[in-house]
């Protein structure tokens, strides 16, 4: 039988530099921590600069991630890369760490086709907007793979709203009966756009959650790398073992706006917004690097400036794709065009060349 009863403190290996010590992840050499600040520094890369692209025009309303690149790049180092991983619209830039091309996500932002992969090229799913919908799908696949006698699982990315979702409820219990090998990886932001927790659930903790599908819950640090990584290490093993799910709670508070279509000064509590900066989670990580000595000035530098670059090229890769043929807005639609598809068309092409 599962063990199910949630553990309710927050997991951390990172310390503050004061009382609480760092602690060490088994497995994680020095070069490997490196890596993980590589990819930390690339994420944070993108999403700054996609604000300053979507202000000056060059993407359209874009999710932001700040301070959510910890869950991300931890969750991911503890998969294979056999595994599957299913984002939703705050994970957008997630294939990146799997080596998608960063002009083929700033593609999907700018609405063009070249932001179209095939998920099989990357074992990542395609962006999903509506909320909890991507859950089932992941427990389906993840089933299978165990249908099939194959070691891999797969990780569905969610929030804190989507757990009042139907489909989350369905997709967990799913994945709960039938043992599939599935990680559940709620980001609890404690913002649903302007609806808060405490108007979500009633629930103490969401990892609470987890016991009504006979899985255990974990509540981590979502600013805290390491333990994410941990945690996850620990749900995929699971997974492997033929165990079933795990439910893991990454605990933050949003500290930037839900996406660049929103005004959060309306509604957030600004102080709890600066305090959350403070401890963001790229921050924690190099002060945890520092006290190691891992992390000279010029290799954090070299690193910050390879990812700055690496944007720029490829927001340059992404504007210069040619525009699409407007045909791909009805060729995967119509099983059966009507007889003024021709026209029409020929129409929207006409007014698409006028300008
Ligand atoms: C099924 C569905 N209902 C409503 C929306 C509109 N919507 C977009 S984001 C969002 C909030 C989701 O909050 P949460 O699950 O906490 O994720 P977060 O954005 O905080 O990462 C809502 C309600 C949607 N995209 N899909
Ligand atoms: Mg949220």
């Amino acid at each position: 039988m599962a063990q199910t009863l949630p553990e309710r403190e927050l997991r951390r290996v990172i310390g503050d530099g004061e009382a609480q010590p760092d602690g060490e992840v088994d497995g994680l050499g020095d070069e490997d921590l490196v890596e993980l600040y590589r990819q930390l520094v690339l994420m944070r890369t993108y999403d700054e600069r996609s604000v300053v692209y979507h202000r000056q025009g060059r993407i359209g309303t874009y999710a932001i991630f700040w301070n959510h690149e910890a869950m991300q790049v931890g969750a991911v180092a503890a998969l294979d890369d056999e595994d599957w991983i299913f984002p939703s619209y705050r994970e957008s830039a997630i294939g990146l760490l799997r080596g998608m091309p960063i002009s083929t996500v700033l593609s999907w932002w700018r609405g063009h086709p070249a932001g179209w992969w095939n998920p099989a090229d990357y074992n990542v799913a395609s962006i999903c907007v509506p909320i909890a919908t991507h859950v089932p799908h992941a427990a389906g696949l993840a089933w299978g793979k165990r249908l099939r006698g194959e070691s891999a699982c797969a990780i569905a990315f969610f929030g804190d709203g989507a757990t009042s979702e139907g489909a989350f409820h369905e997709g967990a219990n799913f994945a709960g009966v039938f043992r599939a090998p599935l990680v559940l990886f709620c980001n609890n932001n404690q913002w649903a756009i302007s609806t808060p927790l405490e108007a979500q659930t009633a629930a103490e903790t969401l990892a609470d959650k987890a016991a009504g599908y006979g899985m255990p819950g974990v509540r981590v640090d979502g600013a805290d790398v390491l333990a994410i990584y941990e945690a996850t290490r620990d749900a995929v093993a699971r997974a492997r073992a033929g165990e079933g799910p795990t439910f893991i709670e990454a605990v933050t508070y949003r500290a930037a706006p839900h996406a660049t279509a929103d005004d959060p000064s309306v509604y957030i509590d600004a102080e709890r917004v600066e305090e959350e900066k403070r401890r963001e989670c790229v921050g924690r990580f190099e002060g945890y690097l520092d006290r190691r000595g891992l992390l000279p000035d010029e290799l954090r530098d070299e690193i910050r400036g390879e990812a700055a670059q690496a944007m720029r090229d490829a927001i340059a890769r992404a504007e210069a794709e040619p525009d699409p043929d407007p045909e791909l807005l009805f060729s995967h639609a119509l099983a059966a065009p009507p007889r003024s598809y021709d026209a029409d068309l020929a129409e929207l092409r006409r007014i698409l060349a006028d300008g």
